[in-house]
């Protein structure tokens, strides 16, 4: 099979997942590879349940400089973003977005039908009660939770390695029915968003990977466009908005 044509067809069901890549033109690092954000910080310090329980002000630290970099004015939706967001309007078919991101960049483009399935930088959860609250630039064990009254409870809406990723029901469900599945800037290194490719093959949909380097999973793609989401993401909106 050709690696860059997709089929001119009329698609009924896509399912798009987006990864770090994408808000890379943005300016927000990515978290693998060089200059990635797990170069600057290992990962089992921040990005653990363990290493919260173990040092929660370094991990408060970590989230809070990255909620002062969202907002502080200088990152703004991409062309990608804003691409994805258009053709979930133009497209007359089914269109669902999962994001292992948690930046806001999505909405703020304007995309509705959005899943974060590793949470959002700006929500906080009480530890105690599971409720989620929107969350402030700074936030750290010293403010008392809105629901249980406590210091101590409030940590990032953010999923942490070993535990399970947000709204996995509704993503399988739409994985198992959708005709066309594309992966943007995501390694491919991380579970379960890493097997989705699988699974949507297996539902019988095509599968497109956007991304400028070849990732572990590439081979599982019938098609790989390579070249930055900027330019790549515009091109399936204009090939898809065209098809129906
Ligand atoms: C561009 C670009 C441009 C650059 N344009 N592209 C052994 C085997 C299998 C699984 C496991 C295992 N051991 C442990 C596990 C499970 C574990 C896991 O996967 N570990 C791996 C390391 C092996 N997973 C978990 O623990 C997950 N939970 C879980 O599995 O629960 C059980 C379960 C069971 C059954 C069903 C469901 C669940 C939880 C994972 C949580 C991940 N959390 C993080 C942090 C979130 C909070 C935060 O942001 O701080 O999520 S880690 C980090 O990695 C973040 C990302 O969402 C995630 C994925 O990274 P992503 O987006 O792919 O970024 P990069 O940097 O890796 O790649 C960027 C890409 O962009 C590159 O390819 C570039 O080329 C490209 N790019 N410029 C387009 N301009």
């Amino acid at each position: 099979m050709g690696t860059d044509q997709l089929d001119n067809r009329h698609w009924h069901n896509i399912v798009v997942l987006t990864g770090a890549g994408i808000s890379a033109e943005s300016g927000l690092g990515t978290f693998r590879g060089a200059g990635g954000l797990w170069e600057q910080q290992r990962v089992e310090d921040v990005a653990t349940p363990e290493a919260f329980a173990r040092d929660p002000d370094l991990v408060y630290r970590f989230y809070n400089a990255r909620r002062e970099q969202l907002c502080g004015g200088d990152i703004q939706p991409n062309t990608a973003h804003y691409a994805l967001a258009e053709l979930e309007t133009l497209f007359t078919g089914n269109f669902a977005l999962v994001t292992q991101n948690v930046d806001d960049l999505h909405e703020r483009a304007g995309s509705r039908h959005l899943f974060h399935m590793h949470g959002e930088l700006m929500k906080m959860r009480c530890a105690a009660s599971g409720n989620v609250f929107e969350a402030p630039v700074y936030f750290d064990g010293n403010d008392h939770c809105r629901c249980c009254r406590r210091a101590g409870q409030l940590r990032p809406h953010v999923v942490w390695f070993g535990e399970m990723p947000i709204y996995m029901d509704e993503i399988y469900a739409l994985l198992a029915d959708c005709d066309l599945f594309v992966a943007i800037g995501t390694s491919g290194n991380v579970y379960p968003a890493a097997g989705f490719v699988q699974i949507a093959r297996q539902a019988g949909a095509t599968t497109l990977e956007i991304n400028p380097e070849m990732t572990d999973g590439s081979s599982l793609f019938g098609f790989q466009w390579r070249g930055p989401a900027s330019e790549q993401v515009p091109r399936l909106r204009d090939l898809l908005a065209a098809s129906g």
